[in-house]
């Protein structure tokens, strides 16, 4: 990559602008400058699992990929930026997240829907079973990367949810009936209840196959 040039495509979407009036589109050029590649029946998604879902996948860059392995997830995640109107500088503190544009926010959108996009084969999702609703219809997951799946180029959609102590929910809940329904036609769909324990079991045995993690 040409950081140079994408440094100035990232800077361009809110550099000088009101930080509450930073729309998703403002980062169509960063996405342009830098665009994710198809990784077929190792996309991951998830909603609620951050830290499970990283802790995994870092250890099992061989299994499965998330938005945080791409060069703009990896520079982007955990940070906080904006800009001022009448400055060009970046800031990185007193940056509002209360309002709906804002950069930060924009961002993950914007850079959610492309990669949901590109998504392709069989996909997986971790999902939280200690929510009472896993599926949540206000997550970036429900809002803007599930409606974006398209057949027949997703062949399936793979929730593992996350079994913690106390879990409040699994895989017959009624959230997943709704996400069920919103996958576009012809997209299958299945729900595996795993216990978190044999998610880090197999994030840590690089011996155990992909395909019998869960
Ligand atoms: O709203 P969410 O989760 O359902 O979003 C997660 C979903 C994943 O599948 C990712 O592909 O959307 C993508 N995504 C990120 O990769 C990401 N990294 C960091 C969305 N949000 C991301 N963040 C930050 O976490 C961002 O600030 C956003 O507001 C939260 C969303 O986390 P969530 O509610 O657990």
């Amino acid at each position: 990559y040409d950081c140079q040039r994408l440094w100035v495509a990232f800077e361009q979407a809110y550099v000088n602008k009101d930080p509450c009036n930073v729309p998703v589109q403002a980062y169509d050029p960063l996405i342009a400058a830098a665009p994710f590649k198809p990784q077929c029946n190792k996309m991951m998604f998830w909603s609620k699992t951050k830290v499970v879902v990283h802790g995994f996948t870092e250890k099992r860059k061989d299994c499965f990929v998330t938005l945080e392995d791409t060069v703009l997830g990896y520079a982007l995640n955990g940070l906080t930026w904006c800009g001022k109107k009448g400055s060009n500088g970046t800031f990185t503190t007193g940056c509002p997240r209360n309002c709906e544009n804002n950069p930060v926010d924009s961002f993950w959108i914007r850079a959610s829907a492309a990669y949901a996009d590109v998504a392709c084969g069989d996909v997986t999702a971790m999902l939280s079973g200690s929510t009472i609703t896993p599926f949540d219809p206000t997550s970036t997951f429900a809002k803007v990367e599930v409606t974006r799946f398209k057949a027949p180029k997703v062949r399936s959609l793979n929730v593992v949810m996350v079994i913690q102590k106390n879990a409040k929910s699994n895989c017959k809940n009624a959230s997943l009936q709704k996400l069920k329904k919103a996958l576009h036609t012809g997209i299958t769909y299945s729900c595996k209840d795993v216990p978190e324990s044999r998610i880090q079991e197999c994030g840590s045995k690089p011996q155990i196959a992909c395909k019998t993690c869960w």
